[in-house]
């Protein structure tokens, strides 16, 4: 929800949000031999009072591994070995799971790509404290990409304001995946139904956060894109999204009008 939004601030206003709990940070990884070191120790550094969780899907480059030695000598990270790719949504699904069972407070979204910096967790963390979930948004004034062709910005900003648009979420930055949840927020938005790939999985995880009726903000970060490794993002997923955020838009629109005509 962005700044303007006057109702919902005065809304939330007027409620009490609990203490955060420990932070878990679940970064999901595949092939991510070359950031994952790096990534970990940024994480610890910013907030040395959070966890970590890395949810690797069976790299082939040796993430997993990686990960494991770098566990082996920090009690503050964990790692989730999964058998084979499956993709993003699925990988923070069972982070997520994770995470609720060891009864953490907040569960935090984070690439390990260095897309998003851990040098904002503070900030979001802030954020949360009066909110059920906040977003780091690349598309609200003060929010940034760096390194980024026009091609991907125009992609991305598209895709966010198509969404807005056909599923009325109040929202700039809708596909985006540095997020922290409240794990009341995240136990109350019936996971087992959320489409679990690609960027079709954060749109509806926003989407269901705002029908639901939780108080979402959005909090302007710098994303930086990856200087090593290989994308994962693909034709496939972007059609997915599209044909999704579509197909949800129109559901949605469908089951207003029977509404009213049953009224
Ligand atoms: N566990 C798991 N992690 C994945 C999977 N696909 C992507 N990831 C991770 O999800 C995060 C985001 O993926 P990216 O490849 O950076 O996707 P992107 O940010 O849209 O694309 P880039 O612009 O290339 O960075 C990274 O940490 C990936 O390693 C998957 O199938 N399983
Ligand atoms: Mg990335």
């Amino acid at each position: 929800m962005n700044d303007g939004d006057e109702s919902a601030r005065a809304a939330a206003g007027r409620r009490q949000f609990g203490p955060l709990g420990t932070a878990l940070v679940i970064i999901p990884t595949y092939n991510e031999a070359e950031n994952i070191k790096s990534i970990v120790d940024r994480v610890r550094a910013a907030v040395p009072e959070a966890h970590v969780l890395v949810a690797d899907d069976n790299s082939p480059d040796g993430t997993g591994e990686l990960a494991d030695e770098i566990a082996a000598g920090d009690d503050h990270v964990h790692v989730l070995h999964r058998k084979g790719k499956e993709g993003l949504g699925a990988a923070y699904l069972a982070g997520f799971r994770w995470g609720i069972e060891r009864g953490y407070g907040v569960l935090i979204e984070m690439d390990a790509d260095g897309s998003h910096q851990p040098e904002e967790l503070p900030r979001l963390l802030t954020a949360l404290k009066g909110a059920d979930l906040v977003l780091g948004s690349r598309w609200v004034p003060g929010g940034r990409v760096v390194n980024w062709p026009r091609s991907r910005e125009f992609l991305s900003r598209g895709g966010s304001t198509y969404s807005r648009m056909l599923l009325g979420v109040p929202i700039r930055d809708v596909t985006g995946g540095y997020r922290a949840f409240r794990r009341e927020t995240l136990e109350g938005l019936g996971l087992r139904e959320v489409a679990s790939q690609g960027y079709c999985f954060q749109v509806d995880l926003a989407r269901r956060a705002v029908k639901a009726g939780y108080h979402v903000v959005e909090v302007p970060i710098t994303f930086v894109e990856r200087e090593h490794g290989d994308s994962k993002m693909s034709r496939d997923i972007v059609v997915e999204a599209l044909w999704r955020v579509t197909a949800w838009g129109v559901e949605e629109r469908v089951g207003r009008l029977l509404g009213r005509k049953r009224a």
